[in-house]
């Protein structure tokens, strides 16, 4: 049974460390520079409590499926040493 536990545990830490859909909301957006500002949640991936900052991102194109005021749901990653948004989606 402990070892069950120990098993269990070992496939549930990579994902704990993976990036996780966070919530947030859109309060401004940079087409020239490619970046976000959010007002997000807690992202345990990144050790961040809740705050407003900028993000950049790694698909310049996802910028155009959102709009400041939108709420969002995004998984963010330091990619290059940057706070970088990889993936986002609009919530309805
Ligand atoms: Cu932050």
């Amino acid at each position: 049974m402990r070892r069950f536990a120990v098993i269990a545990l070992a496939f549930l830490m990579p994902s704990l460390a993976h990036a996780a859909p966070v919530d947030g909301q859109v309060t401004k957006i940079d087409e020239a520079q490619s970046k976000i500002t959010l007002k997000h949640g807690p992202i345990t991936n990144l050790n961040m409590d809740g705050m407003t900052m900028v993000f950049a991102m790694t698909d310049a194109a996802a910028l155009k499926t959102v709009k400041v005021g939108d709420k969002v749901k995004f998984e963010a990653d330091r990619v290059n040493g940057r706070l970088t948004v990889t993936k986002i989606e609009k919530v309805k």
